[in-house]
């Protein structure tokens, strides 16, 4: 059965009647931010609250598959026994660059599941982080002071979507420097310029008590968007399975209806945009 297909749907659907009470944080952020070990020492804050818990760390070292194997750059093994934390490692299919489809079934089923709290990790190298911020209802923006060209590299889409920005590692020299310019960059963004900054020893767990409190506070104002935000996100994914489709259709088509247009438009006769339109119209039914 192709991912996706039918069977899928059936799945789909009977997940989605179940779905709409887990909150869903992003973290994204450079590679070897500390997304993973700030992770591992969040998950210890809402088991302390008695929340459930599920992780969908985006492996992008994995583009085949959907296993469960968790890759090295999982840091979450402490809670490794925990029943009521489920992590799962979920491959980016890397030749689309960036989150797959899988990422929404899967986050989907862990909401059916009942979990409190589902959390996305991401490595933030372009497209994956705005699909990340289409899923969660909170994205936090993971930094670490001193790596490559200092958060000046960062992309000023990472800024734009995120919720909370973290200061990681604050316990290197710079820190104090990567914040301040992250609050400088701030100022420059169009919206939402007082989003908060917060500096995180994920290492000692410095800084998630507050890092708690801040997606709470965010995650109680946010409630009403929620089903608003998730049909935007249906609407994303109808379109690009109706793409798939037509794409398949016109893969099937009979040769010699594709031959017309094509001599058609080999002679100029008609565009091609004309001929897509009656191609289209072609694989209809
Ligand atoms: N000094 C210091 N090191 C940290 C801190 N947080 C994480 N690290 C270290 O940074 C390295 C990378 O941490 P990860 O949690 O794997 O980072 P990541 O962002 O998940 O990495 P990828 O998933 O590979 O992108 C590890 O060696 C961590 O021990 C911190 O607050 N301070
Ligand atoms: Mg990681």
């Amino acid at each position: 059965m192709e991912t996706g297909g039918n069977a899928a749907d059936l799945i789909h659907r009977r997940v989605c009647a179940r779905t709409g009470h887990a909150a869903v944080i992003g973290f994204t952020g450079a590679p070897g931010a500390g997304k993973s070990t700030l992770i591992d020492a969040y998950i210890a804050v809402l088991r302390g609250g008695g929340r459930r818990v599920a992780v969908a760390a985006v492996d992008p070292s994995s583009p085949l598959g959907g296993g469960a194997i968790l890759g090295d750059r999982v840091r979450m093994r402490r809670h490794a026994l925990d029943p009521n934390v489920f992590i799962r490692s979920v491959a980016s299919r890397g030749h689309l660059g960036g989150l797959s489809e899988s990422i929404h079934r899967v986050v989907d089923v862990m909401d059916a599941a009942g979990h409190d709290v589902i959390i996305v990790e991401t490595v933030g190298t372009g497209q994956s982080e705005v699909e990340v911020a289409e899923i969660a209802d909170i994205c936090v923006v993971v930094n670490a002071p001193n790596m490559g060209d200092d958060v000046q590299a960062m992309k000023a889409g990472v800024l734009e979507i995120a919720d909370i920005l973290v200061v990681n590692k604050a316990d290197l020299p710079l820190a104090q420097r990567a914040t301040k310019q992250l609050r400088d960059m701030l100022k420059l963004r169009r919206n939402r310029q007082n989003v908060a900054i917060l500096e995180t020893v994920a290492t000692n767990e410095t800084g998630i008590d507050a890092l708690g409190t801040a997606i709470d506070g965010l995650l109680a104002n946010r409630a009403a968007d929620k089903r608003k935000s998730r049909e935007r996100r249906m609407r994303r994914l109808i379109a690009q399975a109706a793409s798939r489709l037509a794409h398949d259709r016109m893969r099937d088509l009979a040769d010699a209806m594709l031959d017309e247009l094509a001599h058609k438009a080999a002679t100029g006769e008609i565009g091609i945009a004309e001929a897509a339109k009656q191609a289209l119209s072609l694989i209809r039914p």
